[in-house]
């Protein structure tokens, strides 16, 4: 078997992006946090860490203990590089300043889910981290700077803690996945450049919501559902993990269209997955492997965020089966 890159050799001889000198250093924090996070979970029931704390954070979730300690743990690890001016957690509500000492070079500004799918983790479920990298415009970034279009992402990547640990992220120039070698500590590459295929037969969506669903999304599930018996002539199959890295991660792999839409069950909120650190990290690395990522309405790279908690609706995965339901949402509007 030929030798594979490490993710340091990666970031150091084929790492493709005009923020090098930057994202290098930051990505290695990136992959030292999740390296230590994945220590953290493992350890989770044996250091009494699995439940839940009595805080909530801004979405009024109650948070778990793994939360704040994956948070802490992201915080402290990715501050040191040099580059970081500030970040921001879904775990707080407000953006978070990096020490003075640590921002000699802080141009770039870190938002993150320290781990996404948290319900998951006390039932032994895969969950993961979620990053984004954004440029700042100021030394002493506030609120403002944070609130850029998707498409200014300089970098988007995700952790996820499964049967094993990846670390897949994008520059701009594709996607490429890194597995970790437990014993050696060391991520290596054995995704390189991702894609995802065009058409699929798999679907994933929280079915229980069916009934507060706006028409195009319940139309296209109807579809999925009658098969070969329906319009669509072959059968589908449904997944639904409750963590949107692992979703992300099986589209990446074989494709699928993960949907979390609109829905009517709380109707103040535009969907429950947040635009910052959720949708828009995710939407950058599926269309730099060729998928698509829509609210329904519109591309969700192209969103101008009002707040850093934002939700938004989320269609994402084979373009083909995107562009599908994107349509079903157009004749809805006419
Ligand atoms: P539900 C996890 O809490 C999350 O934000 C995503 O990772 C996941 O796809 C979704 O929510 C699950 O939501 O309503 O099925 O629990």
């Amino acid at each position: 078997m030929t030798p594979l890159y490490t993710i340091t050799e990666f970031l150091i001889d084929h790492l493709q992006c005009e923020h090098k000198e930057a994202l290098a250093p930051m990505l290695a924090d990136v992959a030292a946090a999740c390296k230590e996070i994945a220590v953290a979970i493992e350890a989770g029931a044996l250091n009494g860490n699995m439940g839940s704390l009595d805080s909530e954070n801004v979405q009024g979730e109650v948070q778990k203990a793994l939360d704040m300690i994956t948070h802490d743990i992201f915080i402290a690890t990715n501050q040191r590089s040099g580059y970081v001016a500030a970040m921001a957690s879904e775990e707080v509500a407000e953006i978070i300043e990096v020490p003075l000492n640590y921002r000699q070079n802080g141009d770039y500004l870190l938002v993150f889910d320290p781990l996404d799918g948290s319900s998951n983790v006390n039932v032994n479920i895969s969950v993961g981290t979620i990053f984004s990298i954004l440029k700042s415009a100021s030394k002493q970034p506030t609120l403002a700077d944070f609130l850029q279009a998707g498409t200014a992402q300089v970098c988007a990547g995700y952790a996820l803690y499964g049967t094993s640990t990846m670390l897949v992220f994008t520059t701009g120039k594709g996607v490429n996945g890194f597995t970790l070698d437990a014993k050696v500590g060391e991520f290596y590459l054995t995704h390189p450049n991702m894609q995802i295929t065009p058409d699929t037969q798999e679907f994933s969506i929280n079915m229980s919501n069916y009934r507060f669903w706006q028409e195009p999304v319940q139309r296209y599930v109807d579809e999925c559902l009658l098969g070969a018996d329906g319009i669509r002539g072959e059968d589908f199959n449904m997944r639904w993990v409750a963590s949107m890295v692992a979703e992300v991660h099986r589209i990446l792999v074989r494709g699928g269209i993960f949907m979390y839409p609109l829905d009517m069950k709380q109707p103040t909120k535009a969907g429950k997955l947040r635009l910052m650190y959720e949708a828009n990290p995710m939407s950058l690395i599926v269309e730099q492997a060729g998928g698509a990522a829509s609210t329904g309405l519109q591309r969700i790279l192209d969103i101008q965020p009002s707040g850093l908690h934002q939700r938004v609706p989320v269609i994402m995965g084979s373009r083909n089966e995107v562009e599908r339901l994107i349509g079903y949402h157009k004749i809805n509007a006419d």
